[in-house]
């Protein structure tokens, strides 16, 4: 129960749930964020589940990570295509990263398929819908506890 893991949502995702069903699927930010601490229980490692709308308001979260936290599951939201800051801000505190997307960015619109973040995470679970956030979770936790 040491692993202390950071779920960390970007701009939007607190509208899941609410708008594009057929995009996002009918689970709220509130349901997956039942779902990750209870499987965080299951796998005996504490989480902490936050959402930010503002990109500097992320990089302030990240950079706190330096401060005995082991590992982060982020869905950057539309700031995976571009925000440079983001991902210096992963790469300057070393903590592991995957990144997660709740839609296959693959099949959508070309600016969706690349990924500034990815370079510095150490995966990406993309299209698999909120049990994506499971799965980035139990794979840090296997990578962390070695
Ligand atoms: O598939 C994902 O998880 C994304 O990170 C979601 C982002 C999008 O910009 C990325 O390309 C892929 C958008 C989140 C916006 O979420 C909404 C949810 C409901 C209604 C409107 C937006």
């Amino acid at each position: 129960m040491d692993e202390r893991i950071l779920v960390l949502n970007g701009p939007n995702l607190n509208l899941l749930g609410r708008r594009e069903p057929e995009v996002y699927g009918r689970e709220t930010l509130a349901d997956i964020r039942r779902r990750v601490e209870a499987r965080a229980q299951a796998l005996g490692c504490q989480v902490a589940f936050e959402q930010r709308n503002g990109e500097g308001e992320l990089v302030d979260l990240i950079q706190g990570l330096a401060e005995g936290w082991h590992g982060l599951v982020l869905n950057p939201g539309a700031y995976a295509h571009y925000s440079l800051a983001i991902r210096d801000a992963i790469r300057s505190v070393g903590v592991p990263t995957v990144e997660v997307h709740l839609s296959n960015v693959y099949a959508r619109e070309p600016f969706r398929h690349r990924s500034v973040i990815a370079p510095v995470a150490v995966g990406v679970i993309a299209g698999l819908g909120p049990i994506g956030y499971e799965l980035a979770l139990e794979a840090l936790l296997a990578r962390i506890r070695g």
